[in-house]
Order: C-alpha cells, then sequence, then structure tokens
C-alpha cells in the first residue's frame, strides 16, 4: 500500500491554504506569495487531489479591475486545466476587510449586512462561474468581545434572513449550491456567535429552506475549545447534514494552529477518519489547514502531500481495525441486544409501557456484566503504532 491519492478520494485545497504566507499576530510573513495560479499549480505538484476552493477574494483582491480580474481568471482557469483540478467549493471573505470588524451579516449597522449580502451574491456568481456546488459560510466576525455591544437575539435573526435570503437567490439563478455553515466558538472574535456545529444543525431546521442547507464542521474548531470533533461530526452524519468537512490538527485549547491534518491527535483523526470511512461519507475532505511557519515552498508541497498520505493511512488503519478478529470480538461483546425489550422500547405503545414497566430489572446482574474497555482501548493504541 502507497497510500497514494487520486482524485477519487475527492481531497481539496484552498487557495488560501497553500497560498499560506506564514503570517501570525506577532510576526510577519516567511513566504513570499504566490499567485493563484501558481497555486494550483503547487497542487497539481503534491499530486492526487482533486480540486480547489477559494474565497473570492482569494482569487480577485478587492478593488481589481475588470480588466484585472479577466486576466486573473483566465491565467487560473489555464492553471486548473494544466492540472487537472476542479472548482468544488467556494466560499465569501467576511471577516478581512474593516468593513466587518463587527460583523457582516450581524453586523449592527444595516448598511453593512447589506453590503455583506450583496458581496456573497456576487461570490456566489463567481464560484458558479467556475462550477462550484458547494457553498461554505463561516462568519469568523459573527460576534463579539462585549454583550453591551450586540443584541443576541438579534443576531440570530439577522444571520438567518441573510441565510434565507441567499436560498432564494440561489434558487432563481438556478446554482445549485447546497450552503454549508461552519462553526467556531472564537478567533478572530472574542465570541462567536453559533459556536459549535451543533449550534448550526439547531438553527437549519429554523430556515426557510432547510434542506439546502448543511454543517461545514472543522477539526480544529471543536478542538480549540476542548470539545470532541468526532461526536459533532457523527451528529450532523445522522441529521444528514454533513455537506463538507474541514480537516486540520489543533492542540486543545490552544490558538487557533490550522496544523496539517492528523499532525497532532493521531487517536481523534483515526476515530474520524474511520467514522467516514464506516457511514461512507462521499462529499468532498478539505485540507483547512496551513504549513508550519518555518517551513519553504518547497515543504508546503511536503504539507499538502502529508494531509493526503495521513488520511489515507487511517483509512487503512480503518480497514484493519474492523478486520481485526481480536477487536471485533471485544467490539460484539460490548454490545449485547436483547430483542424482546427493543421491540419494547422501541415504540411507545400503551402496552409496550405495561410491559416495560411489569418487566424485573436485576441491576446488580447488569452491572457485572464485562467491559473490558482497557483492552479494547489498548489493541486500538497497537494497531495505530503499528505493531499489531
Ligand atoms: C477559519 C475558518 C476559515 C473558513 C473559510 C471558509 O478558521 O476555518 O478558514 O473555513 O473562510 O469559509
Ligand atoms: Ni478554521
Ligand atoms: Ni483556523
Ligand atoms: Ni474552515
Amino acid at each position: 500500500n502507497t497510500f497514494t491519492p487520486t482524485p477519487a478520494d475527492k481531497f481539496t485545497f484552498g487557495l488560501w491554504t497553500l497560498g499560506n504566507t506564514g503570517r501570525d499576530p506577532f510576526g510577519e510573513p516567511t513566504r513570499s506569495p504566490l499567485t493563484p495560479a501558481q497555486i494550483v499549480d503547487a497542487i497539481g505538484q503534491a499530486g492526487g487531489a482533486f480540486g480547489v476552493n477559494f474565497h473570492d477574494n482569494d482569487l480577485i483582491p478587492l478593488d481589481a479591475s475588470d480588466q484585472a480580474s479577466a486576466q486573473i481568471k483566465s491565467d487560473f482557469r489555464k492553471a486548473l486545466r494544466r492540472n487537472k483540478l476542479k472548482i468544488p467549493m467556494a466560499t465569501t471573505n467576511l471577516f478581512s476587510d474593516p468593513v466587518f470588524k463587527d460583523g457582516a451579516f450581524t453586523s449592527n449597522d444595516a448598511d453593512i449586512r447589506a453590503y455583506a449580502i450583496q458581496k456573497t451574491m456576487r461570490a456566489m456568481q463567481l464560484g458558479a462561474e467556475f462550477g462550484a456546488k458547494i457553498y461554505v459560510m463561516w462568519g469568523g466576525r459573527e460576534g463579539t468581545e462585549s454583550d453591551a455591544t450586540k443584541d443576541p437575539i438579534l443576531a440570530v435573526k439577522r444571520y438567518r434572513k441573510a441565510i434565507n435570503f441567499l436560498c432564494k437567490y440561489n434558487l432563481d439563478q438556478n446554482f445549485g449550491f447546497k450552503f454549508a455553515l461552519e462553526a467556531k466558538a472564537n478567533e478572530p472574535r472574542g465570541h462567536i456567535y453559533f459556536a459549535v456545529t451543533g449550534s448550526y444543525l439547531g438553527f437549519i431546521e429554523t430556515l426557510d429552506h432547510p434542506k439546502m442547507v448543511g454543517v461545514n464542521p472543522e477539526f480544529a474548531h471543536e478542538n480549540m475549545v476542548g470539545l470532541n470533533f468526532v461526536h459533532h461530526v457523527a451528529q450532523a452524519i445522522e441529521h444528514k447534514k454533513l455537506f463538507h468537512i474541514d480537516l486540520n490538527d489543533q492542540v486543545m485549547c490552544r490558538y487557533d494552529q490550522d496544523f496539517r491534518f492528523a499532525s497532532n491527535s493521531y487517536k481523534q483523526a483515526f476515530f474520524l477518519v474511520k467514522l467516514l470511512t464506516d457511514t461512507q461519507y462521499r462529499g468532498f475532505k478539505h485540507f483547512d489547514s496551513h504549513a508550519y511557519r518555518q517551513s519553504d515552498h518547497q515543504d508546503v508541497i511536503e504539507f499538502a502531500k502529508g494531509s493526503m498520505r495521513s488520511y489515507k493511512i487511517l483509512e487503512y488503519k480503518t480497514d484493519q481495525f474492523n478486520k481485526d478478529k481480536q477487536i471485533q470480538k471485544l467490539v460484539k461483546l460490548i454490545n449485547r441486544d436483547n430483542r424482546k425489550l427493543t421491540s419494547l422500547t422501541n415504540k411507545f405503545t400503551k402496552k409496550n409501557a405495561a410491559q416495560l414497566l411489569a418487566t424485573n430489572f436485576n441491576r446488580h446482574k447488569l452491572a457485572e456484566r464485562r467491559l473490558p474497555y482497557e483492552e479494547l482501548d489498548q489493541l486500538t493504541f497497537d494497531l495505530l503504532m503499528g505493531v499489531r
């Protein structure tokens, strides 16, 4: 097994990921900027990816002339063609420009809210022009530092109005986008609204077109605040709302690190890949990460290769786990069924309720049933470390 990716794996990168220049809040860029076409070539050089995603302004800078944008688009198109890469997802930058310093869709200023919707409409046109079918919304500035400054109920209502408007626009223009909402609890704001993936799962059901909208969970985002990412993704899958996923890594409870996928949290990354594999997730796997600040352009290619390779290795480990007789024997042992009781509790009827109430449980005996979790977890560790 060479763990070599192919487009069938549906791995994607963003212009902003391989194009990241290594700037941080305390330091200037460590890598020279690349043009969109050069970034596409770099992704092509890594080999095996399906496509490239972009924010409107990753491709076309704010205030670019019509002539300049036409040139960028044509260079970009050529680069996509020579590297056989597609554009599956597009998104809007509603966080870099000072106009969005207090939010976009949830800004306290009606002019700014309208401008944010207009900017998204234009970015949707741009995405559609390149064939994107997934539209990601990350509300990076939709939040507060002090709740003296914004009404949190109004914020939800404003956000809903914006998404409803854009869903109708999507239908009107026949773009065929599916929207994927991306949660993050903090950074760059002190507190961002819709802090976790589950916040959006609840919100989506209140929209005019709930079927058109799902989520784009990101590994680092739940990890940053010390939560179990796998559980959030599982809930999204169970609700049929996993439209897209952002893969990267992160030490828990640190600043937003956007490390290479599986570079830090091997075990969590394994259970995530296992979840996606076992549930036959068919969507795009987008690496929303960047190389270490110390890396040069050549090392950035290694970063991209490594992201895909690690995913493939964990896929292979999933297969091993699922075929391991000793592991599967334990998995079977800890999942005990009781057909009679399950049929009683599966559906409420007066008769089932009466029978359940009349059932005798020996809770001491139940408590004594074995759960050899130490053994199972150690076998998992052995398998992941390659000594099994
Ligand atoms: C930042 C987010 C950001 C989004 C991107 C797509 O932490 O992860 O990279 O994924 O803007 O909308
Ligand atoms: Ni992120
Ligand atoms: Ni990040
Ligand atoms: Ni992201």
